[in-house]
């Protein structure tokens, strides 16, 4: 049985992708408890002092998912997931998919907007979020979300519940050692019962949120057949393999650290998985030495703060073999002096929570790998280049990137009137990136044509933050629009026309953004007020000439 509202491939593709050997309908739960017998007593994931064997994971999600079933969820139904990077997070999902539950998996940085959004539109039945973290209460907003939710979705909690009607997560995991009480017969009839579940491996496994370049996150339902593919071909081409100590240090919420090879894609092939609760140097780089770790994906921001941090303190990174860059532009000049100053190979990676993935390779030139973006990874992955009329572009020219293929849905979940506009009637994704063919074969992202500001590696829809700007009583006019930083790439400037006689501080903006609870990382950070916004010919604020403007300022 499939979810309401997801969009399935055709049909002919997905004999395709079957007879490919792509699509192998098998859950990823099933495709765990594989992994638990190849591998039984090899690390699986190391969080602090605590290492799991893929035994001890697997009896872990099992433990969880037993419980779920018990606290009421069923098969089919949606769970809000809103963790920070630790051993919970990973059974937390894998528990849900065992049973066919689907995680939404929201970042730590998500507020209530975006929560209740996903929550309602994801008709979430339960909500897991850590008690507190980094000084929030996560507890407190979960309630409150839950309270706003048609379904009064349960509140469930990392940490010691602190209010009425929280159900502590750590318990239903399951605290015994493996080799404690725990008995094998328990373990086996447990593993059977859930096994008997019927989950579809054509269903949705999982829904990531996308950027989205309008108002709210869409939700992206990926299947369990063509997420697995996505993690298992990932690690091909990335070489994985046993000796794969894989360090996730971006939220693995997102789509590039959980099966970009990513978690799954080491878990598929014996490898270790060490979480990083940050990407600060301070943080990673211990944790780099202490666990050898040969291979991680950062996005170019934290690139960058590698590099100043290892060019001026003492870090032991010899055991780093590769490191994987995504999630927004490289430049060139700080991709050549990854492999000068960490000592490893820099793979590029132009990735998207709704599917296509390309890598640089080990065997491109190293200007090849400094300057493109990588090419796809399945050789059934189609890729357009086309002009506003959807017309191919003569080969080497710029154009907008158009895609499909196994591991890229041809609809957002429940997207509604948006799939018309996100995707071709024939079912190709509008990236809404712009790109150019390099003459080796490889793709170079060129620009970008959707409404978005890629703040490090963090996706904002200009709609979003103009959205609120609106609800201020002293504007007119605003607009949303990405201006260059050293840092992060790209960061966010409201540009708004005021009332007659009206003013507006930073101050007053910041204000309003926190009163709308909306994740911080979306908050203006540059303020222009003008006279008047430029107009394209049929009356849309017209961004390039805005863009141009500010760059003149
Ligand atoms: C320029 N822009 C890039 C790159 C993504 C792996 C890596 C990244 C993501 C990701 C991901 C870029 N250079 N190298 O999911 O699995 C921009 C493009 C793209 C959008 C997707 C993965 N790599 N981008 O970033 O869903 O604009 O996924 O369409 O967050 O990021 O964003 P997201």
């Amino acid at each position: 049985m499939k979810r309401r509202g997801m969009v399935p491939w055709p049909a002919e593709s997905a004999a395709a992708y079957r007879s490919a050997g792509y699509w192998l309908d098998k859950s990823l739960g099933n495709h765990l408890w594989d992994w638990a017998d190849r591998y039984g007593d090899r690390t699986a994931l190391v969080d602090g002092e605590r290492r799991l064997s893929y035994r001890a994971l697997a009896i872990r999600v099992d433990s969880l998912a037993e419980n779920l079933l018990g606290l009421g969820l069923r098969p089919g139904q949606n769970v809000l997931v809103q963790l920070p990077n630790c051993w919970q997070f990973m059974v937390t999902v894998m528990a849900c998919v065992r049973i066919g539950i689907a995680p939404v998996l929201a970042l730590p940085a998500h507020r209530r907007r975006e929560l209740a959004h996903v929550a309602t539109e994801s008709e979430a039945t339960a909500v897991v979020v850590p008690t507190s973290w980094k000084d929030f209460d996560y507890e407190g907003l979960a309630h409150e979300v839950a309270a706003r939710c048609p379904g009064s979705p349960q509140v469930l909690v990392l940490g010691e519940p602190g209010r009425e009607g929280s159900v502590a997560l750590d318990p239903l995991i399951g605290t015994v050692d493996d080799s404690g009480p725990l008995r094998a017969e328990d373990v086996a009839a447990r593993r059977r019962h859930l096994d008997a579940v019927d989950v579809d491996p054509e269903d949705v496994a999982l829904l990531l949120l996308s950027g989205g370049t309008t108002g709210l996150p869409k939700l992206i339902g990926r299947t369990h057949n063509d997420y697995e593919y996505n993690a298992r071909r990932s690690g091909e081409v990335c070489g994985f393999g046993g000796d794969t100590v894989y360090l996730a240090v971006l939220p693995v919420a997102h789509n590039f650290p959980l099966a970009c090879p990513g978690v799954l894609g080491t878990w598929g092939v014996g490898g270790r998985v060490v979480m990083a609760p940050s990407a600060r140097p301070e943080v990673a780089f211990p944790l780099i030495a202490r666990e050898r770790v040969n291979t991680t994906a950062v996005v170019p921001a934290v690139a960058q703060r590698w590099l100043q941090a290892a060019g001026t303190g003492p870090a032991d990174l010899t055991s780093l073999r590769s490191l994987q860059v995504g999630g927004a532009r490289l430049a060139p000049e700080i991709a050549r002096r990854v492999p000068a100053e960490l000592g490893c190979a820099l793979v590029q990676v132009f990735g998207m929570a709704e599917g296509l993935l390309n890598y640089t390779r080990p065997d491109d030139p190293p200007e090849v790998v400094a300057t493109t973006q990588g090419r796809p990874i399945s050789p059934h992955d189609e890729i357009l280049i086309v002009d506003e009329n959807d017309v191919p572009v003569a080969q080497g020219e710029s154009g907008a990137l158009l895609t499909r293929g196994p591991y890229t849905p041809p609809g957002y979940f429940r997207g509604g009137p948006h799939n018309k506009r996100a995707f071709t009637p024939d079912g190709w994704y509008r990236t809404g990136d712009v790109v150019r063919l390099h003459p080796g074969g490889n793709l170079v992202v060129a620009g970008r044509s959707k409404d978005l500001i890629n703040r490090g590696g963090e996706k904002i829809s200009a709609e979003e933050v103009e959205d609120i700007a609106y609800s201020m009583p002293q504007v007119v006019e605003a607009a949303a629009i990405a201006v260059p930083d050293d840092e992060l790439g790209e960061r966010i400037c409201l540009c708004v026309v005021l009332k007659e006689n009206e003013t507006l501080a930073m101050t007053d903006v910041v204000e309003t953004f926190s009163r709308t609870s909306i994740a911080r990382y979306k908050f203006p950070e540059h303020l222009r007020i003008l006279p008047s916004l430029p107009h394209t010919p049929v009356g849309k604020i017209d961004k390039k000439a805005l863009r141009a403007e500010f760059m003149t300022l």
